[in-house]
């Protein structure tokens, strides 16, 4: 047992001290005990002990469902050398999973029934000196709500609940975990995080929130709110490092701090400006002689949502501190299937992963959990804006007391801690809640009318409408929207309002094309799936599942539209694949362009549209998914793609039609300059056959066409070239794009054409270069590693003959067996 004594000298000499506990849990089928650790599930504790399989390997998310069948106890042992000398000991279970009744030495003290907040409660007089014994029982939900049509008189429609007791929508815990068309059933039950023991003489700082009033150029008004986690009333100094000492009362164990900045230092979103924070260091000092002293880091800035009334319809876009910005990014969703196990430093690396793409925003999806302070504060200082859903997706929610009692507390704690962050720009109400009431039939298929109809629409306004916006109002300026979308994926018109999630070639019939013509106000989602790579079919599948008809590849297609889907795209536009290993290339090509039509389009519609969140950015298992990274942290096609799609200053091909593209400069930088762009037209030797200069001047959300359509005297579409586009962008730095235009005639290289070599290895540093020859044009080429932590800067490019040069990073020393190349 690990025991950490932390004394902090204060005022009156007070200690606090942290004591991690460690548990093993009862077998109801085996009757004995199996060592936990400090966290985690049932299921992670007996896949370690051997028990269980990998979940992810072939169908073996099948053997994982009788652990929802039983009661769960799990045990805690603790010593205590003397009785607690401290004024507090409290129990705190930052994210117990979820229905759980918790007893200290035999005494119950706890009940608990939401894995998305934190539970604590005050056991000092609980404890004794020597062995304490701490005991929780575990109800998995399905048993918990096992009489749930009983409750209500109806079944609440939750489509992507796989298990015949469908109750996803009554249980506050992970959405996702209950099957999802991305992810297996994993219902976990145990402790996503560390349960400690803290003992403590004086009340705990529980929250810091700073929300701004008003902003100007030359003032910004603040308001600073500390919450104890006791009702202190007492006269108090607050020092700041930045702002000086104030006299203030603490009533109730809250305190508000007004303070006004001259000539403030703004946040910016990353490509519009700095994102300046102040770190402040804060003392606050009751008369009592209480004294805390604790860090703050905060940035001012404001954000609006734009939803008006104009000339197309119904306007959706962001305002950040008084400036429209186009919002450019994806949809996040959790990173495990097992929470315990995402760690700071995979959160970090995958918001330095969209800073890297260009993404300026990320929309943290409604079906999974509240993000831990680590994602926002890489989104606070890399200038990632974020986009919050409350934890509620594509189902109808419950309207009883107990549960609207239990997402008031849920809102409670998460939002003045979310709002807290610079970059939070929205706060959401749910994904997709209202829009399936709406279309998805639940009514016919749920036989949901009259009153249970009245019944479920209440409670929507109640959560949505009244309970989640009065809450977000009372600690922040932050906007809030009840839904996303606001507007359905259907006839034309319904593009002219609000939010978009444009589901028409997945769920629906429509051509890939449509992706860069059926364009929403604002796209929060939008995308395709596609087969993650090699390495990562090989985590959970043999050469003889690969097979798009396996069992295997079958059971990790979760979505019910199915691998056929990616199929049909893909042969219309790469042909017929040769093999399996041919398709998964062809999917990820299919995924990219279809997203980047998507792009285009959107970026050329501003000022009509107002961003672009392609749907989804991560996966938290390994499966063919709409992810643009797979499981393990490669990037598929798609995110090379969106990187050059999303730089402030990019080139994009707009489609009207598969074979007919224009190109466009388009521009979201904030300021007005000239941009010099060089096409040069080449056939598939390298000869140059025609150049053209364009120049232009472009202001923010603008673009610029480069008709390139005359510099040859034959039509394009006759001929198989390349289009090359160098450009200096918005800083100064050189771009290029390339665009490939082949026609009918084409012969794809031959291996013999191609030679890869490894140079330039950098122990040290970690990075080496891969030199490709190809004796004749290779058109995406795409570079795949069977090592793990290979990254590759560039992918997917075209070459011409002659030398490339692509730079990686590794891991292990690479080897050139390593490399495997495809191409067209
Ligand atoms: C939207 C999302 C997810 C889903 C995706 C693909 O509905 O909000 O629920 O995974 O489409 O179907």
């Amino acid at each position: 047992m690990r025991f950490i004594l932390i004394l902090i000298c204060l005022l009156n000499f007070s200690a606090f001290s942290q004591m991690e506990l460690e548990w093993s849990f009862f077998h109801p089928i085996k009757k004995e005990w199996i060592e936990l650790g400090t966290k985690g599930s049932v299921q992670e504790a007996l896949i370690a002990s051997g028990e269980l399989p990998d979940p992810f390997y072939g169908t073996n998310e099948e053997k994982f469902g009788w652990i929802e069948e039983h009661e769960w106890i799990f045990k805690s042992i603790f010593f205590l050398e003397s009785d607690i000398s401290e004024e507090f000991a409290e129990l705190v279970f930052p994210s117990i999973d979820t229905y759980a009744r918790i007893y200290l030495n035999d005494s119950l003290v706890l009940i608990t029934d939401n894995a998305l907040i934190p539970h604590s409660v005050q056991v000092k007089e609980n404890l004794r000196v020597g062995m304490n014994e701490l005991e929780i029982i575990f109800t998995p939900p399905v048993m918990y709500h096992k009489d749930k049509k009983k409750v209500i008189g109806y079944e609440l429609p939750a489509p992507n609940d796989v298990h015949d007791n469908a109750i996803a929508p009554y249980t506050r815990k992970p959405q996702y975990q209950f099957g999802w068309d991305w992810a297996l059933r994993m219902n976990t039950i145990g402790l996503n995080k560390v349960v400690e023991l803290l003992r403590y003489d004086k009340a705990r700082l529980i929250g810091k929130l700073m929300n701004v009033i008003e902003l100007s150029e030359e003032k910004a008004v603040l308001d600073f709110t500390f919450t104890f986690n006791q009702d202190i009333n007492d006269s108090i100094t607050c020092l700041s490092s930045i702002f000086g000492a104030e006299p203030l009362k603490l009533v109730n164990g809250v305190v508000t701090r007004r303070i006004v900045v001259d000539s403030p230092k703004l946040w910016w979103p990353r490509g519009q400006g700095e994102q300046d924070l102040y770190k402040d260091e804060l003392q606050i000092i009751t008369e009592g002689g209480d004294y805390w002293i604790f860090p703050m880091t905060f940035g001012i800035k404001t954000s609006e949502l734009i939803q008006e009334t104009d000339e197309w319809g119904t306007s959706y876009y962001f305002k950040i501190n008084g400036r429209r910005i186009f919002a450019k990014g994806a949809d996040y969703i959790p990173q495990e299937i097992f929470p315990a196990q995402v760690t700071d430093s995979a959160v970090e690396a995958m918001v330095e992963t969209m800073a890297e793409s260009n993404f300026n925003m990320v929309r943290v999806w409604g079906g999974g959990y509240y993000p831990d302070e680590v994602f926002f504060n890489k989104c606070d200082e890399l200038g990632i804006m974020v986009w919050e859903d409350l934890m509620f997706a594509c189902a109808m929610y419950p309207g009883d007391s107990v549960f609207l009692e239990n997402v008031s507390r849920e809102f409670e704690y998460q939002v003045p801690r979310i709002a807290a962050h610079p970059s939070v720009v929205l706060f959401n109400g749910n994904n997709e809640v209202e829009v399936a009431w709406g279309n998805w039939g639940f009514q016919v298929k749920y036989g949901l009318y009259g009153q249970s109809a009245r019944d479920i629409e209440q409670a929507y306004d109640d959560i949505f409408k009244k309970i989640a916006p009065n809450i977000i109002n009372k600690y922040t300026s932050i906007p809030y929207v009840h839904t996303s979308p606001l507007s359905n994926w259907g006839k034309m018109d319904l593009y002219n309002h609000g939010s978009q999630h444009y589901w028409g070639v997945w769920h629906g019939k429509d051509p890939l094309e449509d992706f860069g013509k059926k364009i929403g106000r604002f796209n929060a989602e939008y995308g395709f799936q596609s087969f993650p790579e090699y390495q990562t079919l090989s985590s959970f599948s043999e050469p003889a599942d690969w097979d798009l008809k396996s069992a295997v590849m079958k059971h990790h297609q979760k979505s019910y539209v199915g691998n056929d889907m990616i199929l049909k795209h893909a042969r219309r536009l790469y042909g017929e694949p040769e093999n399996f290993e041919e398709f998964v290339y062809f999917s990820q090509l299919t995924q990219a362009m279809a997203v980047s039509m998507a792009v285009a389009g959107h970026r050329l519609d501003a000022p009509r549209c107002g961003g672009t969140l392609y749907w989804q950015l991560n996966d938290c298992w390994p499966a063919p998914t709409w992810s643009s990274i797979d499981y393990f942290g490669n990037w598929k096609a798609l995110q090379y793609q969106m990187k050059k799609d999303f730089q402030d200053v990019s080139i994009v091909a707009k489609y009207n039609s598969l074979t007919e593209r224009e190109f466009f400069l388009v521009s979201d930088a904030p300021d007005t300059l000239v941009y010099d762009v060089v096409c040069t037209i080449h056939d598939l030797k390298g000869e140059v056959l025609g150049t053209r200069d364009f120049s232009t001047t472009l202001k923010g959300e603008s673009s610029f066409q480069l008709d390139v359509s005359d510099i040859l005297s034959e039509p394009l579409e006759d001929l198989n070239v390349l289009i090359v586009f160098k450009f200096k962008d918005n800083n100064g730095e050189h771009s290029y794009r390339q665009f490939e235009n082949i026609g009918k005639k084409y012969k794809k290289a031959k291996c013999t054409d191609v030679t890869l070599e490894i140079t330039q290895i950098d122990e040290e540093k970690r990075t080496a270069v891969i030199e490709i020859n190809a004796d004749k044009f290779m058109r995406n080429v795409w570079i795949s590693s069977n090592v793990s932590g290979v990254k590759f800067k560039t992918n997917f490019e075209h070459f011409l003959p002659g030398n490339h040069y692509i730079e990686i990073q590794f891991e292990e020393i690479p080897k050139k067996e390593d490399f495997k190349l495809m191409w067209l």
